[in-house]
């Protein structure tokens, strides 16, 4: 496939005034291109500037309120919920994120409701972002239907991602990000572009056989949960806490209630923060003071625990942390090779308005 190299400023200021030129003010503009620069930075490309199209189509429809303005609410010390206007998610996860953060190190636990929101993002920008303060995260947003449950053929789940973050002080943070399906229906479409096969297992086609053509299952088939019985029921699990947990739609709900421009429907994201440092060592300063105290964790060096575990996985022929393909990306500041259709229909998405 063609590609056109393009510095991450570049990649920034196309995102952005693409955004900005269909209906997003300064600030969402800003919040949507900056995930969707990182995502091209870390090699994520199934959620960067490959959105930028749906992002946009959303806007023009007026599906997503380009100009919303998420506002953070406190339901109790350790809940809160940022309602997201009908914004798209970066917005609200830009007002959220601090907000639960603090919480977190004044509780040592603390959940974000994240609600009327269109999320169309990798999650583990905001996970990532809590473990870079300190805490251990954990996201799940649903979508629409596009998996089965296992023993099905028929979609009724969505790909449902869960991103989990564990924070390394003067590191990275360990982090990894999934979709509960076999493969995320990005990666699939990218597959169907370029014209590979995805792997035994991704999906099924329109008659409901297994394939290996990425086409059949976007087109018309059903993506399968990873892992079987054991992935849908993860699935499962993120349908409940993305939406009847936080008053939001599952995903059969929100393609029921979406317009099919081809954008992110409205939903929720759950998100929880939790503090090593109250969990693991008793509390934002203390210590183990007795015996006993330290059996139970208090005062144990939390980070340097789980350092060793994660020395041991590097010590294993074959096996790597996740997220360490993306940090090792991170660090080359050069330019990136982008679709180079996809850089021209983005060029003419700014143009033709
Ligand atoms: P992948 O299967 O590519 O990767 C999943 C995770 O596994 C990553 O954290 C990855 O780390 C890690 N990993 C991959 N290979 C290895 C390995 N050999 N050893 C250790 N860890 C490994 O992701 P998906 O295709 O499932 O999802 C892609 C993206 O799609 C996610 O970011 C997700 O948030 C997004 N998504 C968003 C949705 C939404 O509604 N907003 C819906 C569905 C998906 P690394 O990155 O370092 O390779
Ligand atoms: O890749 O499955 C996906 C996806 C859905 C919404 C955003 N990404």
């Amino acid at each position: 496939m063609p590609e056109t190299e393009l510095t991450l400023g570049e990649i920034h200021a196309l995102a952005r005034d693409c955004l900005a030129g269909n209906g997003c003010d300064a600030a969402n503009a800003e919040a949507v291109a900056a995930t969707v620069t990182a995502a091209e930075r870390d090699g994520a490309v199934s959620h960067g500037l490959f959105r930028l199209p749906g992002y946009v189509a959303a806007l023009r429809s007026g599906k997503v309120d380009g100009a919303a303005a998420p506002v953070v609410e406190r339901l109790s010390p350790a809940l809160l919920r940022v309602d997201g206007g009908g914004g798209f998610a970066p917005g609200a996860l830009q007002a959220g994120i601090p907000a639960l953060a603090e919480a977190a190190h004044a509780t040592g636990v603390a959940a974000l409701a994240v609600v009327r929101a269109h999320h169309f993002a990798a999650l583990w920008h905001e996970t990532e972002a809590l473990a870079e303060r300190g805490l251990a995260a954990l996201a799940c947003t649903a979508y629409m239907p596009a998996v089965a449950p296992a023993g099905a053929r028929e979609a009724l789940f969505g790909t449902n991602p869960i991103s989990f973050a564990w924070p390394r002080p003067g590191d990275t943070p360990v982090v990894f990000d999934m979709a509960t399906a076999a493969m995320a229906m990005g990666e699939v479409q990218i597959a169907a572009r370029d014209g590979h096969a995805v792997p035994p297992g991704t999906g099924l086609n329109a008659a409901g056989e297994a394939t290996t053509d990425p086409a059949a299952i976007a087109g018309g088939g059903v993506l399968l949960p990873f892992g079987g019985y054991k992935g849908s029921a993860v699935s499962l699990m993120v349908e409940l806490l993305a939406a009847a947990l936080l008053g939001e739609r599952f995903s059969f709900e929100a393609a029921a209630a979406d317009n099919k421009d081809g954008g992110p429907p409205r939903g929720g994201e759950f998100i929880l923060a939790l503090s090593p440092n109250w969990m693991a060592a008793g509390g934002p300063e203390s210590g183990a003071d007795t015996e006993a105290e330290a059996d139970a964790g208090a005062g144990r060096d939390w980070a340097q625990h789980a350092a060793g575990l994660f020395e041991r996985i590097g010590q294993l022929d074959g096996a790597r942390l996740p997220g360490a393909r993306r940090h090792h990306r991170r660090q080359d500041a050069g330019p990136r090779a982008v679709n180079a259709a996809l850089v021209g229909k983005i060029r003419g998405l700014c143009e033709a308005r």
